[in-house]
């Protein structure tokens, strides 16, 4: 039965990335959604890149979490229910459960039910007791809770600075739709990373042992064996640069050469040095998320940093 699922996600995905991969390569400014790097080996590779010395939000959100998860989780009373956006990162989670003895639900909202297949088998395992409610969405588009979960007080989680994918206006839609999904008067934790030294920012995107390129260039793997492309990885380069204007690191994968790739019985040319455009990483100051937290209509609680200020935990009610 969950190979069944497994195997008819998978077809989902794959008719989806077709379509995004065709329409990226089309227009004149080359790119492909970041999304799609989660594949089985681009998550295992995740995985590597927040273990890296150079990668550092990882290692700072973690420890802001420990260092004041008792604060963190006051949020919610007695009771109630953690809604996580996104499922991936049950190590985090967990960091809050351990402090919420008498949680009553724990409820993952994720798009890929082998995720949250995932996040329920690892925390029912550590918490017997603990309900996980796992809810199948899109958090980008607003979610409805459950009856009896929606009744329940709540605290929102949204670690991993995964908001700095999202483009500020977009981010904006994104924090207004958490907060329609999550009940009214309930708190929502959500992890930033900040702007800081150009150089620092370079590196946690450009490792030395070359991870971060293996994950970029694993997009082109991924056409390979999904839509039967062809590209050359020799052919194509890695390069991850910070643009201050926007405030953003920017990946992409870049052509070495002149040359044709093929998928999907449609022909896409580059030119030597052309780019495809694969990753946005913005990185706020306190003021700007703050901006755009209340531009989505929530209230700006506490916040907790590292004593560089490279990463922030933010309380929103
Ligand atoms: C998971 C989106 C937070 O932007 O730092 C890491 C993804 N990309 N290295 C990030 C990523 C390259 C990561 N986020």
């Amino acid at each position: 039965m969950q190979r069944a699922v497994e195997r008819a996600e998978r077809r989902e995905d794959e008719s989806d990335f077709a379509l995004c991969v065709v329409d990226g390569l089309s227009g004149p400014h080359k790119s492909l959604p970041c999304r799609f790097f989660y594949d089985a080996r681009g998550s295992e590779l995740f995985e590597e890149i927040t273990r890296l010395p150079e990668y550092y939000p990882t290692r700072l959100e973690i420890a802001l979490l420990e260092a004041h998860a008792e604060e963190i989780v006051r949020g919610l009373g007695e009771g109630g229910a953690l809604v996580e956006f996104g499922s991936g990162s049950s190590r985090k989670t967990e960091i809050l459960i351990a402090r919420l003895p008498r949680l009553s639900v724990y409820a993952p909202i994720d798009v890929s039910k082998t995720a949250l297949e995932g996040a329920r088998r690892r925390l029912s395992g550590l918490y017997p007791t603990l309900s996980t409610r796992a809810i199948l969405g899109d958090f980008t588009h607003g979610v409805a809770l459950p009856e009896d979960v929606a009744q329940m007080q709540q605290l929102g989680f949204f670690p991993g600075s995964t908001i700095g994918n999202f483009a500020p206006p977009e981010a904006v839609d994104v924090l207004r739709a958490m907060r329609r999904t999550l009940a009214p008067g309930s708190a929502f934790v959500i992890g930033v990373d900040l702007k800081k030294d150009a150089r620092v920012l370079v590196e946690a995107y450009n490792d030395s042992a070359g991870v971060t390129a293996a994950f970029n260039l694993n997009l082109l793997t991924r056409a390979n064996r999904e839509l039967g492309a062809d590209f050359d990885l020799a052919a194509f380069h890695h390069d991850a640069i910070y643009d201050p204007l926007r405030g953003r690191i920017e990946m992409h994968l870049v052509s070495l050469k002149e040359q044709t790739v093929e998928l999907l019985g449609e022909r896409f040319h580059f030119h030597a040095r052309e780019r495809i455009h694969t990753e946005n990483s913005y990185k706020f100051s306190i003021e700007q998320f703050s901006g755009l937290a209340r531009a989505a209509g929530w209230r700006v609680g506490r916040f907790w940093t590292d004593a560089r200020g490279w990463f922030a935990i933010f309380e929103l009610r």
